[in-house]
């Protein structure tokens, strides 16, 4: 089975809920970069007050800094992984290329979910976080078109990429999920 995953997707794809999903039912480290973000902002670590600014602008957060807590995370952990929310720029993902290659830990898949402009806005707006009001939401949209998306292709070029619809019950997209890890490496685990 397929252990090592960076999953990708616009804001309000479902990423941080599938990961969770599927990090509980195959053993595997959830790293969200979004979710060690907002900790810091919790603690008010100073840290966390230069974060926090960020987040509630709806920008990304610096490479190096969230390259650090990436690199911490993952030269800590012995198995398999998902990434959520990381790379979100070709910076990043030439960063976690490097990062990869010095762990001999390289990719399996890179699993983007798909879900069309209006079902993400209403999803975010629903969810209601600090950083989910409609300008906010409407901007992180358009960094994710401009900066995130294009990293797609580096993963096509690969043979890692799988497209997953993301509309759908959270229990239909995790079973599509599963299916699509399966195909890429079968496996007698099962989460669906
Ligand atoms: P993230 O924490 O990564 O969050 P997200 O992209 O907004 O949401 P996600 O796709 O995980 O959706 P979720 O499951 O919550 O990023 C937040 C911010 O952190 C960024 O804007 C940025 O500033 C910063 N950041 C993070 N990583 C960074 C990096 N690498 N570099 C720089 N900055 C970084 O689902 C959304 C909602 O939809 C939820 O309410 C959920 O319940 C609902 N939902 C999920 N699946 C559904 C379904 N199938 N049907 C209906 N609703 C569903």
């Amino acid at each position: 089975m397929s252990k090592r995953v960076v999953v990708l997707g616009p804001p309000g794809a479902g990423k941080g809920t599938q990961c969770a999903l599927l990090a509980a039912a195959r053993g595997l480290l959830h790293l969200s970069t979004g979710d060690l973000l907002r900790a810091e902002v919790a603690a008010e670590s100073s840290l966390g007050q230069q974060v926090k600014a960020v987040l509630e602008r709806g920008d990304l957060v610096s490479d190096d800094l969230v390259l650090a807590i990436v690199r911490h995370r993952l030269s800590l952990h012995q198995g398999g992984w998902l990434l959520d929310g990381f790379p979100r720029n070709s910076p990043q993902a030439a960063m976690l290329d490097d990062l990869l290659a010095d762990l001999e830990q390289p990719l399996q898949i890179a699993l983007q979910l798909q879900v069309p402009e209006e079902e993400l806005v209403a999803r975010l707006l629903s969810r209601g976080r600090s950083d989910d009001n409609e300008a906010v939401v409407r901007k992180r949209l358009q960094i994710y078109a401009r900066q995130t998306e294009p990293i797609n292709a580096r993963y096509q070029e690969r043979g890692l990429l799988q497209w997953v619809d993301g509309l759908g019950s959270v229990e239909e997209v995790a079973a599509r999920i599963c299916n699509s890890l399966d195909e890429c490496a079968p496996s007698e685990e099962t989460i669906c």
